[in-house]
This record gives structure tokens, sequence and C-alpha cells, in this order.
């Protein structure tokens, strides 16, 4: 019967996945096709797996600092758009992005991951600014003894080299969808070729770096697919997906909120492709009510754990679950405990893994 020829296929492609065998397109197109119930559970059982291969039952969290939220672009589904008036626009100090800083340290996250609006000045190379941003990583790196990570936009050669040479680990810069044609539509106005050269640059200086795929904003299943190729070429570190979330005040305040079924499938098979790597299960997405079913999709890392009363803001979800402290280590750790199989890492073993991709890449992205 079709049905069953269909099962025995899916059940196929998931064990050559499983044996880390590469997977041809068809068959990465048939897993993001996975129906919802057995297809869907297989899928998430496998990466599972591969997570547990690499990583054990550990998971990794970061802090999020979202210090500056003013912004030059117009990306149509970003809340922080230049052109959102309805958007609150603050910018942190130095003191007090080190008082943050030191806070998420002592509840337990394993990196600071420093984010901001793409600034005019850091993108033109001013000096100072530039300079000012270093100084920042070099304090947050001396008083919380974390690796940081760093998530500006799009900067130039020189720039990032600064921010390697001030100590930076993480480079993160997601092009949300490798379809040339889709990019311009989101990210009006900006160099798809640009965004994407920037992580080969970041990774040549050997900062680790972060890309994503944004779900729910108009992309085929074949874009998804180029995607993954597009990553793979990039040598990437750390991997994400999120599904879009509609933002009041932006051109896209009507579309809808992303189907949350196909994020997850989605952060299966990037699991599948890239079981050694790092990813993110966002609380930026559906808050902490969105954690679980990510992590049992495959992910390894919680990602934008942000502390109460500093008037701090996500990014996809601006407010939700922070004043009510629900976005902290200690919610995280009890929703971890609930779930049963997952411990949080001890900070060694991240450190280690980073020291590691480091030392890796150095080799690989040599013949970048
Ligand atoms: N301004 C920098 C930049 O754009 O690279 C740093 C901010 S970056 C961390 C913001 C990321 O959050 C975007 O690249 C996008 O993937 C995600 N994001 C923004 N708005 C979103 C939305 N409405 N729904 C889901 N994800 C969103
Ligand atoms: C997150 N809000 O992890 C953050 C952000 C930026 N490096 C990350 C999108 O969900
Ligand atoms: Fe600015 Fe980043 Fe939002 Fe785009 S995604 S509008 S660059 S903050």
């Amino acid at each position: 019967m079709k049905i069953d020829r269909n099962k025995k296929k899916h059940i196929g492609i998931l064990h050559k996945a499983l044996q880390e065998q590469r997977l041809s397109r068809q068959e990465i197109l048939l897993l993001l096709k996975s129906r919802p119930g057995l297809e869907t559970d297989l899928l998430f059982k496998t990466a599972r797996q591969l997570r547990e291969k690499y990583f054990d039952n550990k998971i990794f969290l970061y802090g999020f600092v979202y210090n500056s939220t003013h912004c030059r672009n117009n990306c149509r589904f970003c809340y922080y758009r230049k052109d959102n008036t309805l958007s609150k626009r603050y910018s942190k100090s130095k003191t007090q992005i080190l008082d943050i800083s030191c806070k998420l340290a002592e509840s337990g996250v394993h990196l600071i991951d420093l984010t901001m609006g793409e600034s005019v000045s850091l993108t033109k190379n001013n000096v100072e600014k530039v300079f000012e941003l270093c100084n920042i990583i070099v304090d947050i790196k001396k008083q919380t003894h974390l690796p940081v990570m760093v998530s500006p936009g799009v900067l130039s050669e020189w720039a990032l080299r600064q921010i390697a040479d001030f100590g930076a680990d993480f480079y993160a810069c997601y092009q949300e969808t490798h379809n040339p044609d889709l990019f311009s539509r989101l990210r009006k106005d900006q160099s798809f070729s640009q965004r994407l050269a920037v992580k080969q640059k970041a990774a040549r200086l050997n900062l680790l770096t972060e890309e994503g795929i944004l779900c729910g904003v108009g992309e085929t299943l074949e874009d998804v697919a180029d995607s993954f190729d597009a990553i793979k070429k990039l040598c990437i570190d750390q991997v994400r997906v999120m599904g879009f979330v509609p933002q009041t005040g932006t051109p896209m305040e009507n579309h809808p909120m992303a189907d949350v079924k196909m994020e997850l499938v989605i952060l299966a098979v990037l699991r599948l492709l890239f079981p050694d790597r790092l990813i993110p299960a966002s609380l930026d997405v559906e808050g902490v009510g969105g954690l679980e079913k990510r992590l049992d999709a495959g992910a390894n890392v919680v990602t934008s754990i942000v502390p109460a009363g500093n008037g701090l803001a996500g990014v996809a979800q601006n407010s939700l679950d922070i004043e009510d402290s629900r976005r902290t280590v200690a919610q995280v750790e009890k929703i971890l405990l609930s779930c049963g199989d997952y411990e949080i890492a001890r900070p060694e073993i991240y450190k280690t893994w980073i020291k590691q991709r480091k030392k890796e890449n150095l080799k690989e992205k040599i013949k970048l």
C-alpha cells in the first residue's frame, strides 16, 4: 500500500540520518513534509538521539542583553524597524550593561549575548563607537568570566577584526532566508550578499558564528532546503530557526504568526544535518511555555533569558515573560527538571565546547 511505502521511506531516511549519512535534497524535502503524528514523533526522536550523541543530556543557557533598540534598518518583520513609532527605544549605558551581565552570570547562564539594532555609527566604522563596544566586551568577559556573543547586524571587516581581537567569542547575524528575492522583500534596501559574506569574514577571524532562518514569512520548503545548503557552506557553529511573530506598527502586523509545528520540523531537520552544532530553543517566540517542545525537537541551548527589573526588551516578543521573572534560569531549570531528562551543563563544559570548536574551525575555515 502507498501509505506503508511512504512510512517505510520516511523511516529509512531517518535511519540514514542517524548514521550521519548524507541526505539527498529529495530526502530532506520529504522530512520537511513530515506529517504530525507518527512521522514528526520519529523525526523528533531521531533529532534527540543525535543531540544526545554529541551533548548527552546537557543544556546550555544564554543570557540576552538587548542593549540598544535603535536601528537604522527597516526590516518588515521587526518591531524595532526604524519607522515603527510604537516601539520603545532605549540604549543602556556601559555600567548598566555590566550590571545586567553580572546578574545574568550569577544566575547561572553560560554566555552573554549582546544584541543591538544596527547602528549607523558602527556600520560606518566610527572608531570611537567601535572601541566603545570592544571595551564593553572586554569588561563583560573580565567581570563575568563568560564567553560573549555579539549581534550588532552587519559590520565591516575592520570592525569585526576589532571585536574579535578584543575577545568576542561569537558573532550572530541571521540571513532569515537564503532566497535573495524573499530576502529583499524582508530586509528591504539591505544587501543579501554582504549579510551572507560577513559571516564568512567573521569565521576567518576565528569568531564562532551563528546563522538563522526565519520561518512563516512566505518561504517555500525549497527555500528552507536552500538555507540548509547555504549554512553547510558557511561552516556555522550555531544555527537557529525562529517562527515569525507579528509585530504591531509594522508592515507585517497582519501577517499570520508562523506555524509552530513547521518551526519544530525545521529545528529537528537542522539537528539531523548539523548534529554536533548548537541549536537554540528561543524563549523569544512563545516564552517559557514553548521551551519543552523545542527541546523535544532537538534544541540544546535555551536563549533569550532576560532578567526582570532592568527595562530590557526581547526581539520577537518584546515583553512576554520578562517582567514577571519567567525568562530566568530558575524558571528554565524548573521546566528542565519537569521534563525529566535534561541537566544544565556545568560552565566548564560550555567553555570546553567553545575552545574545541575554535580549534576545529581553524583547520576547517582555512579552506573558506
Ligand atoms: N539588529 C541585528 C540584526 O538584525 O542582525 C540584531 C538583532 S537580531 C538578533 C534580530 C533577529 O530576531 C532577526 O534576525 C530575526 O531573525 C529575529 N526576529 C526579529 N523580528 C522577529 C519577528 N517578528 N518574529 C520572529 N523573529 C524575529
Ligand atoms: C534570542 N532574542 O535568542 C534573542 C535574539 C540574538 N543573537 C538572539 C534573537 O531569541
Ligand atoms: Fe533592525 Fe535587526 Fe530589527 Fe532589522 S532585525 S529592524 S536590523 S533590529
